[in-house]
Order: C-alpha cells, then structure tokens, then sequence
C-alpha cells in the first residue's frame, strides 16, 4: 500500500470509513453545484423540484403511485409528496444506516434499490436527491410506510439524527420538504409558472398520474390558494392538442401511437396545421433533449420514407417537376416523441442529444406503422396531407430562389452589410453588442448615445414581419429579416434545413433589443423573438439574445433627478421624496425611447456599467412554442386572455 493510501485508509478508520464517503460526496456537490444540476440560478433552482418529482415518477411507472403534489410554501421550501410505497427505512445491508438515509445523503444511490422496478425518469444529470439535500439548508423527510410515519431531518445534507418514528399512518407514501440554499443559489425564489409549465409537461408524457401543485404564498378571491391538477388521459396526441391550441388544423385529430419496439417503449403523437414551421419536441426519459439524435433521426427517417411511399404509390406526385425534401414532410407538423432508454447516452452541448444508435430503428418501425396504418385507413386525410407536402415542396422551389437572391446581394455590396448599419469598430465578437432598434429616429438617438468602439446599432423599421403566419420564402424575400441575417453574419441554412444556422461568424456575441415600454414596443420586441425563436433558435440556446430595459419615469426634485424602471419604484420614490405627494415634483413619464435625448438613452440603458439587460431563455420549448402560436396567430380571444393575464406586460399604457 501506498504511503496516500495508507494515510487515508488511518484517517477513514478514525472517523467511521462511511461517514468519509459521504462527506466527500456531498461536499464536491457544494464546491461544484453547477455540474451536478446545471446551473445556480433560476434554472438550477428549479432542477432541485425536478429532482425529486422524478423519484416520484419512478415510483408511478413502476405501478405503486398515482398522485404526486408538488406545494410552494411561505418560508420559501418546497414540498413534494407522493402516494408510493414510501422509500425503505429498513437498514440497508452494507452501510450501517437506513436505506432512506443512504438515498438522501450518497451521490447516485437512488438507482441501487430500483433494479428490479423499472427506473427510467432521473433528472437531466440523473443525480437523485442527495444533491437536492446538499444543497438545502434544511429537508425533511417524512415516510408512511408499514403502519408509521417515520421522519429524518438534515441541513446541507447533513443528519440531524437517525430516522425515527413519529407516529402511526394506514397510509404509504413520501414526502420531501426543502429549503434550497441561499447561499449557493443567486435566487431561491420559487416560480409557479415554471413549475407548472414543467408539471403539464410530466402528465402528458407519463399519462394516468395526476401532478398537482398549489402555491400557499398566492390566495385566491375564495381564501383557496393558487393551484392546478395536470392528469392526462390521452398522453401524448392530448400533449400535441395543447401545442397546437389555436392553430388551425388540416386533419382534425392527432395521430397517435403508444407501442414497445425491440423492448423500448415508443410513444409518437403528430398533427398537420395550416402553418409553415415545424415542432417537433423530442423527450427520452422525460427529459427534453432539444438537440435530438437517434430518436429523431428514426422518426424523420420512419415519416419520410412512410409519406414518401403513400404518395408515389397514389401518382398524386407525378405532375410535380422538382424533387421533394424531408423538410416538405414536416412543414406544418406538430410532433412529440417520447422513448423510455434503460441506459441512455447523452450527448452534445448541452447533454441533451440521444446517442444510443439502437434506438433510431426502434422508432423508425414505430412511426412506420403508425402512418401506414393511419394513412391505409383514413384516405381522405392522406390526401390533405400529401396536398400539403407538395404545396411546402413548391414553396421551397420559390425559397430557394428568394435565398439565392439574398446570397447574390450580399456578395454585390462587397461586406455584404446592410446600409443601416451603424457598425462598431471592435472586431473582436465577444466584445461586440448590437441593438435592434424600433424606428429611424431612436435609431438616430441610439447612435449618438452608444459607445462606438463596441456597440452597433440596427434600425429595424417598425413592425418586422409576422414570421409565425408566412410562409419561409416570404420570410427571406423580407429586407428587414435579410438586413438582420447580414448584420449579424449568420448563413441562412441549407436547402433541406433552414433551422440549420451557421453561426461560425456571428458578429455580435450581445444581439440586443431595444424597444419602447409600451404596448407596440413590447409587440414589436415579441415579434423580433418571434423570429428568434423559429428561424434563430440556437442564437437563443447560446445566450446572445437581451432585451433592453429603458426606464418608465423620471423624477426630479430640485436637482436631484432618478430614474424609475416599474409602477411600484416611482411609487416608493414619492414616498421617500414627498411623503407619497407628487405636488413639488416632476415626473416624466417616457412614453418612447425617442423622447429621451443621447445621453439619457446611454446612462439607463445602454452603458454596461449602470443598464439592465435581461437574457432570453427557453425555459421549457414546448410551453415557449404554445405561447408563441398563441400570442402569433389568428385567434384573438385566447391572445387577449394571455395579454390580460400577464398584466404587467402590457398594462403600463392602460
Ligand atoms: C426503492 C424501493 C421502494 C420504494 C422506493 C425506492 C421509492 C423511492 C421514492 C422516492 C420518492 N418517492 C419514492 N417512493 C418509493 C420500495 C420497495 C418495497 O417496498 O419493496
């Protein structure tokens, strides 16, 4: 043995060799939280709720739960319970501790009990909930199980005592109350919407089991608090009702199939509507992996050649005189797939590309017989559906044409930069902003206010288009979207694929949108991430796109002057200032960033040193993806609805 060995194996035995272990598992997920659950801020947060619902889940696809309730609490935790077999307080042979201790408190232990049950679900990082009890400055784990209710306290992972029996239960089940640690996470504010978003999700992907979560720190009119019951009975062809919400439909009910291929179990659900962009979300294990893989290849492969083979043989493609694409087969699809992999690889960026190459036939066979049969059966639909690949397939001949168009123009203006440009000076990327500004004059104003060296400035001339209802060779044929695709030095794509950005010389690592605070700037800035989000998307995955936050008020008293960014700061400024008495005061409300002069446009929303700049996330792609379709299409009702519901959004006019 080793002198090392030697030392640690004298100082294992001195403090108990488990005790060893465990401290230093836990200990690395304090030092290092963000490679075990991906971030420390809002997402990161909420990973930990994700965490433990997922035992949850394990519990429910292995037959012994139906009801998991996730609840907000006032003191900041969070509480999930479930109706499973509970976790085994029973000491586990091996470790002189009870089973629920070592799964709270070793790293990876949630799988060593569940062999024969069949585990699938686990966060993204698969890490279980000991690193959720690592990073909490207090769980509580209460257990029904065997006729009592059993209780184990810890603080940063830490036993607070042995499991002991607390009373007695003629119930079974688990639950897990935490507080998230402050002092590791930038925020531990809990947001119910995220929650919720993530709880619609699980119910439509694991159907049968009902998710509910109540939020205790928001009382409704009739003293219940906030809450929603997520229980789907349909699984995914209801998830794919719910994408598609107010897009007009071509077939009127999804296709759907729910069937086990070479022992992984496949669930596709998909629909054709009127419009001209694809949505396909793709999930293994519960998890969203939005860089795709195998799974994906299979299905895209199983669709094309499924499609393909129903039109050649109906001679509906014989007077088409170009070739058709894969693409033509998934314009206007909304798709959701869900495969259960015993051991997935994860691959990519951001580990959320499925590796495992067995799992692309599975698929493919599942898809295959899914249409066949669908397309055998329902001829009338067939048709509908093969009309509009060969209406997407003449689009794209016309697209190819308004690309190549933009290619030339950009080749016979040498630097191929738009005119309206204002460029910076710097070179180097990762030091370079551009703002896309609403309208010529704040575009002027913009100019004189920036700082040249680093910061660009675009005038994008109103409202850009709607790419939501247009058609993609309307998209590129737009010079508003061709000078955005220029300034920033991105390619469009290839033929089959106009979602395959090139970005390798992006010019500007900060793409920033400057709107007024009003209604029109808010959608004019919804419409630039519109296109963001359909045509741009991984811009937004590698977080280059902001929203600029131009303030709402300034005050002035004598000389002193401050400015206000929200209602409820020039309310507390009034207070402070004048008793809550506006007499003696001036408050200027900014209706446009054009009645702010250069240098006031520069001090509160464009120097790096004194703006806020908010990053544009995805938290969750399908919810992203409901919420665009909603806010973009033709339905004005629920549109409404939305706008009114997110008040703060909207009502700074009213
Ligand atoms: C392993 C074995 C058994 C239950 C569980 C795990 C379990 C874990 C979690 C985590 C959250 N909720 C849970 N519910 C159950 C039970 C084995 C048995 O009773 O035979």
């Amino acid at each position: 043995m080793s002198e090392l060995e030697d030392r640690l194996a004298n100082e294992a035995e001195s403090y108990g060799a488990d005790s060893i272990q465990v401290l230093e598992g836990l200990e690395a997920v304090r030092k290092r939280p963000a490679m075990y659950i991906g971030d420390i801020n809002i997402k990161g947060l909420h990973h930990l709720v994700y965490e433990v619902i997922d035992n949850s889940i394990d519990e429910a696809l292995a037959g012994h739960c139906q009801n998991i309730d996730v609840e907000i609490n006032t003191d900041g935790s969070v509480t999930v319970t479930d109706d499973g077999r509970g976790i085994p307080t029973e000491l586990h042979t091996g470790e002189n501790k009870s089973a629920l201790e070592v799964v709270l408190t070793v790293l990876h232990a949630g799988g060593k009990f569940n062999k024969d049950s069949y585990k699938v679900s686990g966060g993204l990082h698969g890490v279980g909930v000991s690193c959720v009890n690592a990073l909490s400055t207090h769980l509580r784990a209460e257990i029904h199980r065997g006729g009592k209710i059993w209780v184990q306290e810890f603080e940063k992972g830490f036993p607070q005592g042995d499991v002991k029996i607390i009373g007695d239960s003629d119930k079974t089940g688990t639950i897990i109350n935490f507080i998230p640690d402050g002092t590791i996470f930038t925020t531990t504010e809990f947001k119910f919407d995220i929650l919720s978003a993530r709880l619609r999700e699980l119910a439509f992907l694991n159907r049968g089991i009902s998710l509910t979560i109540v939020d205790n720190r928001v009382e409704e009119e009739d003293g219940s608090f906030k809450k929603e019951v997520f229980c789907s009975e349909r699984g995914l062809a209801e998830f794919v009702d719910y994408l598609d919400g107010t897009r007009e439909r071509l077939i009127e009910e999804a296709i759907h199939i729910s069937t086990e291929k070479n022992d992984v179990p496949v669930e596709i659900a998909m629909c054709y509507n009127n419009s001209y962009t694809e949505n396909i979300h793709s999930y293994v294990n519960n998890i969203n992996t939005i860089e795709g893989g195998t799974h994906m290849t299979g299905f895209r492969r199983g669709l094309t050649r499924t499609l393909k083979n129903y039109a050649d043989a109906s001679g509906m493609l014989s007077k088409l005189k170009f070739e058709i694409s894969g693409d033509d087969f998934r314009e206007g699809l909304t798709a959701v797939l869900s495969v259960k992999v015993q051991e997935p690889q994860f691959e990519g960026q951001t580990k959320t590309k499925l590796g495992n190459s067995e799992i692309s036939a599975s698929v493919d066979q599942a898809v295959s017989e899914m249409l066949a049969n669908y397309l055998e059966e329902h001829p009338r639909e067939a048709k509908i559906i093969v009309n509009k690949v060969i209406l997407a397939a003449t689009a794209r001949h016309a697209a190819r044409k308004a690309r190549e168009l933009v290619q030339r123009k950009s080749i016979l203006t040498g630097g191929g930069l738009p005119g309206k440009l204002a460029d910076c000076s710097e070179k180097d990327p990762g030091l370079c902003e551009v703002f896309f500004v609403e309208g010529d004059s704040a575009g002027g104003t913009a100019k004189q206010g920036r700082d040249r060296k680093f910061q660009a400035i675009l005038p994008l001339r109103g409202k850009i288009l709607n790419v939501e209802k247009a058609m993609s060779h309307r998209v590129f044929d737009s010079e508003e979207i061709r000078n955005i695709y220029t300034a920033l030095g991105v390619s469009i794509g290839t033929e089959e694929d106009h979602k395959a950005l090139n970005f390798s010389k992006l010019r500007y690592h900060k793409i920033v949108i400057m709107t007024d605070a009003d209604v029109d700037g808010s959608h004019i800035a919804t419409l630039i991430m519109t296109f963001f989000f359909r045509y741009m998307y991984d811009l937004i995955v590698n977080g280059y796109l902001y929203i600029a936050t131009p303030p709402l008020y300034l005050v002035k008293k004598g000389k002193q002057e401050q400015y206000c960014w929200t209602e409820q700061e020039r309310i507390n400024l009034i207070e402070e200032w004048a008793g809550g008495n506006e007499k003696g005061l001036h408050v200027q409300r900014y209706k446009g960033l054009g009645e702010m002069n250069a240098e006031q446009l520069w001090d509160t929303t464009m120097n790096p040193e004194t703006r806020t700049l908010r990053q544009v996330t995805i938290e969750n792609p399908a919810e992203t993806d409901h919420v665009f379709s909603m806010l973009m299409g033709d339905d004005v009702p629920p549109r409404r609805k939305f706008i009114e519901d997110n008040a703060t959004y909207a009502n700074i006019d009213i």
